[in-house]
């Protein structure tokens, strides 16, 4: 057996897509080096659910103690309309977790970090072509056997490669904040309410406004705060603290921290790409399948998909990696492609407000076994 020599992977991002495809790739023997086009590695954002699609990876990568001690599963998601109990779901044996942003990524940095990934900060990728080189903004080429293009929603990779894809936008949007969990002073107002739940207030009355309440952790909670775009008080941000109170009293304690807090009100988008892949270069993550956060997919399946792209091209010869893409794409895309329709679906339609909507079809993705060597039996048999 002669050995081969060992392969080379350049990744665009050090978010959570291009953290798990190194992470991944690294523990499989590659060479890997991340480029993160911003001065600091770390995560800007608010709370996160993962679901067991991609616990199930985070597992697989080995981090599984170490992000149960900074994260928690509520006792129950539950659903209000206009402050009325719609739900209390259990999810039925699903394994699920809240956890901060910030948290999950130093979860990865750490992973990539013991895995050996090289990963520069402030190196920002212009460009790759199909043959594997990638060219820097300072106008350095660098050659791989795999580029992976993980930079997220206006990603370089995928359009230097002219890689087309549509855009459609929703009429909701959300601004997102951590704030301490305010339990004494949340209980002081409704004593019978643990506040340990994921709540989801929704309000359609008098006005459409509603507040995702996340709890992340002991200390950490997660409100995510939805308006419709064009609502322009109820966008702004800081957040308009007379109007969200007036609609959410029982949330005043959290809600006037948010108030201090500087952020970024995000209108919901779907891109749909007409391609993953191009040669030696693959996309993960928003680069390739932004979607709507209604069923709280979006970083589960790029951290599912950059998973299976490590495998994908491992399990094949070096010479035949396009192929080994071509193939990926076809028996992983699918399961993307349908929680991005229902959650494109869920935004529009405001559904989720019904309660009881994590069964069936809508929790199809967070079922996915992407460890399961089995998982596309039924496919490839045709
Ligand atoms: N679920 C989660 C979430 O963060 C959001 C939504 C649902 C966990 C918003 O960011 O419906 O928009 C949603």
């Amino acid at each position: 057996m002669t050995s081969s020599p060992r392969r080379h992977a350049e990744i665009s991002g050090a978010g959570f897509a291009g953290l798990t495809a190194a992470v991944a790739l690294a523990q499989l023997g590659w060479s890997v080096r991340v480029h993160e086009r911003g001065q600091k590695l770390r995560e800007e954002g608010a709370g996160i659910v993962l679901w067991q699609n991609s616990l199930t990876v985070l597992d697989a990568l080995g981090t599984h103690d170490e992000l149960m001690a900074g994260s928690m599963t509520p006792p129950f998601y539950e659903t209000r309309m206009q402050n009325e109990i719609v739900s209390d779901e259990s999810l039925d044996g699903l394994r699920w977790r809240t956890m901060t942003r910030p948290f999950l990524h130093s979860v990865l940095l750490k992973a990539a970090r013991a895995a050996g990934v090289e990963i520069i900060a402030g190196s920002e990728v212009a460009s790759a072509n199909e043959a594997g080189v990638i060219r820097l903004a300072d106008g350095t080429e660098l050659e791989a056997d795999l580029v992976v293009g993980a930079d997220g929603v206006g990603s370089n990779v995928r359009d230097s490669l002219g890689i087309e894809y549509t855009r459609e936008r929703s009429r909701d949007g959300i601004s997102r904040f951590l704030v301490s969990r305010h339990k004494a002073e949340l209980q002081a107002i409704e004593p019978d309410t643990e506040w340990d739940n994921v709540i989801d207030f929704w309000n359609f009355e008098p006005r459409v406004l509603r507040v995702l309440y996340t709890p992340a952790n002991d200390k950490e909670l997660y409100l995510a705060l939805m308006a419709p775009a064009a609502d322009e008080d109820g966008t702004r941000v800081p957040i308009d603290l007379d109007l969200w109170t007036s609609i959410h009293p029982q949330l005043a304690p959290a809600l006037e921290e948010v108030a201090h807090k500087e952020g970024k009100h995000y209108g919901y988008q779907t891109t749909r790409v007409e391609s993953w892949r191009r040669g030696r270069v693959a996309l993960v993550g928003d680069s390739a399948h932004a979607m709507c956060p209604a069923l709280a997919q979006g970083a589960n399946c790029a951290m599912v998909n950059a998973y299976t792209l490590a495998h994908a091209v491992s399990d094949a010869p070096a010479s035949e990696l396009p192929d080994a893409l071509i193939d990926w794409e076809r028996l992983e895309r699918p399961y993307t492609d349908r929680t991005q329709d229902r959650s494109q679906y869920y935004a529009d339609t405001r559904s989720m407000s019904e309660g009881n909507q994590f069964v069936g079809e809508s929790v199809e993705a967070a079922w996915y076994d992407p460890t399961d060597p089995h998982r596309h039996d039924a496919i490839r048999a045709h």
